[in-house]
């Protein structure tokens, strides 16, 4: 193969998921992840960018596979002391966790991009994946609710997901400027792949769709552009996305999410459970695969992974 790269859009857990299998199939340093910045906020002070930090904990092996967020054997004394202080303990930090919200905080506070920052680390980690923010700049994401607007992780964690959904604003989306590297990778000759991790459609992917250029780049990328459905026969491998659909108006369907991402899609894969779907979904004029979508084991992350590549490949003769 040549030096062909892919680019992977990916949010928490099951994007990471899914990068984790791509960087197992020794593409180097020709995968290049890009990670939603959409549910970034300050916490105590700190700057915390949830699915960067998810998507390199999966990366490096540290991820805790239980939660699907933040470090494996992690310890919670700062919590604790920070609850007998009366600190707002509604969002857990790790003891090792905290050690990455501290140094980021600092690097921008000096001056650094958060695509400076994401590499610092990434290398500090030995990666050879290329992990980057959708932008450097300030995007934030806010639930609509009938009683007013939730910062994304008040929603998502401080409220559990109960909030019943009517929208989504991306706060600074008009001028956030798309990362460079993702730009220069999406308008690359050899650009092999464009995959749309199994995130959540509204809060994970759309955050980085709506980036100014971004839709138009990936039009005319050389690259098919294939997405993995974040729905199994109705569910939501984990998280909100399904409860979304449903207060949104939507079938909570693997077809409702190709319908989302409509003619942006030249490929869809669909779990064994949604085949059903497959015939709808070729007739939006988005090539189907059936495959087996839901990642538990390592080898499922690898199989899925070498099947989105393959199903690329056919996509693109
Ligand atoms: N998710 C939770 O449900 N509860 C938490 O206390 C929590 C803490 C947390 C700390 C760091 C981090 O990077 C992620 C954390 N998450 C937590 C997950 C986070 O809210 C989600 O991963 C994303 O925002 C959505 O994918």
């Amino acid at each position: 193969m040549g030096d062909h790269k892919i680019i992977a859009l990916s949010g928490g857990v099951g994007g990471a998921k899914l990068a984790l299998g791509l960087s197992r199939l020794d593409l180097g340093d020709r995968l290049l992840v890009v990670a939603n910045v959409g549910d970034d906020f300050e916490h105590l002070g700190l700057t915390i960018c949830p699915d960067l930090d998810s998507n390199t904990y999966a990366l490096a092996g540290l991820n805790d596979e239980v939660k699907g967020w933040g470090r494996a054997d992690e310890g919670w004394r700062f919590m604790e002391a920070l609850g007998e202080f009366g600190g707002e303990n509604w969002f857990n930090l790790g003891d090792r966790d905290l050690a990455l919200h501290v140094l980021r905080t600092q690097a921008l506070a000096k001056g650094d991009s958060l695509s400076d920052f994401t590499r610092a680390i990434t290398s500090s980690l030995d990666l050879t994946t290329h992990l980057v923010p959708m932008t450097n700049d300030p995007v934030r994401t806010m639930v609509q609710t009938p009683d007013g607007a939730l910062a994304f992780q008040h929603y998502f964690v401080r409220d559990r997901c109960e909030p019943v959904v009517t929208g989504f604003d991306f706060n600074g989306i008009a001028t956030a400027k798309p990362q460079r590297e993702f730009m220069a990778t999406l308008a690359d000759a050899d650009l092999q792949a464009i995959i749309i991790t199994p995130s959540n459609p509204f809060v994970s992917i759309d955050p980085i769709l709506s980036l100014s250029g971004v839709r138009e780049a990936m039009k005319v990328a050389d690259a098919p552009i294939i997405a993995v459905s974040p729905i199994v026969a109705g569910m939501a491998i984990k998280g909100p996305a399904a409860k979304m659909m449903a207060e949104l108006g939507m079938p909570s369907t693997a077809l409702a999410v190709a319908e989302h991402y409509g003619d942006l899609l030249d490929g869809f894969i669909l779990d064994h459970s949604d085949a059903d779907q497959a015939d709808t979904v070729a007739a939006l004029g988005i090539k189907p695969l059936v495959s087996k979508t839901v990642m538990q084991s390592l080898a499922d992350r690898e199989e899925l992974a070498r099947d989105v590549l393959a199903f690329a490949e056919s996509c693109r003769s």
